[in-house]
């Protein structure tokens, strides 16, 4: 029988050497690469069953985003393009941990908790991969797991994460998403930012040019395609492109270096005032920044991101004069204070602030007709209802409505083609915010003067289990230990604008500790304070 081969694979292939127990995450498995070869054959078993479960094609990512190189991870992809469902995760967390004799067992169960009847179904699981030099490999193992549930392995090759998402979304909505190539991807990206800049590529303070640091990853092989196709309309300078293998993922450079660190990349050149942007290993996370005449580094996360896209949205959704449609932002509680602060009092758009990992930004999202998300480090997009969809494909035909409402319709459309909203990702964000600067006639000072951020601080403290730290309301208030949240009360009072909140990471065995007040030197001494409570 086929569980035959899936043990004896598992046994004589993919046997599961090592003891450490790994937990399906925020971003799927992490982990040393060397630790990681029964896991991904073990998410291939997984996105068999769970593609027969779903009646749809899955996908499987294999990356570990803006980690060092000899690291690697592994997401599962769900039919609509988001996460893995949350029951599901602990199926995955399941699998990855049995021992190899209790493996069929394991499937067994699963396929008997969701009576899972087709088990012959030759269904699809297409599988994307970053530049480490350990995905290979790791391909083959996910494959081997799809082939041994007599699953279809579809093998796309070094692709961003957002591309995989994509595929994955085009595929099960019988194309009307798009076409399931690369080709298609870009297409349909550059159409619609062609469409929207027109034949004027520069505009008032706006130049037509960006500095890209690829982080020597995927992000930087796949914008040489869309250098290409935009041509002249965008010039895209690009840096940090170093072959497979040298060991330069990721490093002192990329999204994740220069928000963290607040430093500017090695590998891209230093010219005061220009507009520069960095991605991470996978090309889900972008950041824009700059340097000063001082070569002090301006940083423009993902709040100034998300704050820039749902005003300008907001604005042409009022253009419409559809008045029924609704518009949201999303943020995790490490949104800065200020931006928030500006999106309520001065933007008018309602903000919901919800817990850390995409998976909630989206679904939050979901909830409003144009739901605008980001997390703070750059990760994020905006998604559309089909409703605001049919409304304004209607408006668009019907001529009793007004010239400028229609045209405001037809604006979004094309817009809702230049975003992928299956998931944040760096090429798609990087187009609309030229867009919108463009539109705007801004020079990147013009945007960063929207407001000012607070000074901030987010640290990192070991303890012995994380896990002893719970917490609720969108992870800003402490619920156990008992009288943590009185201690960090206590010490935020003393603070002008001060506030703080800990939580135990879900991709890092560390607490993190943010604090934000009124000066830096205030912030850092908040921040600190608050973890020797934690310790
Ligand atoms: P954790 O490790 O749970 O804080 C981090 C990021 C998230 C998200 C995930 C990856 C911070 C503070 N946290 O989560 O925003 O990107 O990694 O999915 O940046
Ligand atoms: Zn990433």
């Amino acid at each position: 029988s086929s569980y035959r081969t899936v043990y004896a694979f598992a046994r004589e292939m993919y046997p599961k050497r090592i003891k450490l127990e790994m937990q399906y995450g925020t971003a799927g498995f992490r982990s040393k690469a060397s630790n990681l070869d029964h896991v991904m054959y073990r998410m291939g078993l997984l996105a068999v069953l769970r593609a027969r479960y779903k009646k749809a094609v899955i996908g499987v990512m294999i990356t570990a985003s803006h980690n060092p190189e000899p690291d690697n991870g592994v997401k599962v992809v769900d039919p609509q393009g988001e996460m893995l469902e949350q029951s599901w995760e602990a199926w995955a967390t399941k699998f990855a941990n049995v021992v190899d004799e209790k493996l069929e067992d394991t499937i067994n169960e699963l396929i008997k908790e969701f009576d899972i009847g087709n088990m012959g179904d030759r269904v699809e699981v297409v599988i994307g991969r970053d530049t480490r030099p350990s995905s290979p490999h790791l391909t083959k193992a996910v494959m081997d797991g799809v082939l041994a549930l007599a699953g279809k392995p579809i093998d796309y090759g070094i692709v961003t994460t957002p591309q995989l998402h994509y595929f994955v979304v085009c595929k099960n909505t019988n194309r009307r998403y798009g076409q399931p190539t690369e080709e298609g991807y870009y297409r349909k990206l550059t159409n619609a930012f062609k469409k929207i800049r027109g034949n004027n590529y520069t505009c008032g303070k706006y130049t037509n040019k960006v500095l890209y640091d690829g982080a020597n990853g995927v992000g930087a092989k796949k914008v040489k395609y869309l250098k290409e196709a935009l041509g002249e309309s965008l010039i895209i300078d690009m840096y940090n492109d170093e072959i497979i293998g040298s060991g330069k993922l990721n490093y002192l450079c990329g999204a994740d270096h220069v928000k963290t660190h607040q430093d500017f990349p090695v590998g891209v050149p230093r010219i005061p005032n220009a507009r520069c942007c960095s991605v991470d290993g996978d090309a889900d996370r972008i950041v824009y920044y700059y340097l000063d005449d001082k070569e002090n580094i301006h940083l423009l996360d993902g709040d100034r991101i998300a704050t820039l896209i749902a005003d300008y949205l907001r604005e042409h959704l009022t253009a419409t004069g559809i008045s029924e449609l609704t518009i949201g932002l999303v943020q995790t509680a490490y949104a800065n204070g200020a931006s928030t602060e500006y999106i309520t009092n001065h933007l008018n758009i309602p903000v919901a602030c919800v817990s850390t990992g995409i998976k909630h930004l989206h679904h939050q999202a979901l909830t409003y007709d144009v739901g605008v998300y980001f997390e703070a480090n750059g990760h994020g997009t905006v998604v559309f209802s089909n409703y605001a969809k049919d409304r304004m494909k209607d408006r668009v035909k019907n001529e009793s409505f007004p010239i400028q409402q229609r045209e405001a319709c037809e604006k979004l459309l094309s817009l809702i083609d230049l975003i992928n909203e299956t998931v944040g990702d760096a090429i798609s964000d990087m187009l609309l915010i030229e867009t919108i600067l463009h539109a705007r006639e801004w020079d990147i000072t013009d945007w960063e003067a929207c407001y000012k951020d607070l000074p901030n601080r987010l640290m990192k403290v070991s303890v012995k289990d994380r896990n002893v730290i719970t917490t609720t309301d969108a992870e800003r208030i402490c619920q156990t230990p008992d009288g943590l949240q009185d201690e960090i009360d206590s010490l935020v009072s003393r603070y002008n604008k001060g506030r703080s909140f800990v939580r135990p990471s879900g991709t890092e065995d560390v607490v993190r500790v943010y604090a934000e007040a009124k000066s830096q030197e205030e912030a850092n001494k908040l921040a600190a304070e608050v973890a020797m409570k934690v310790y």
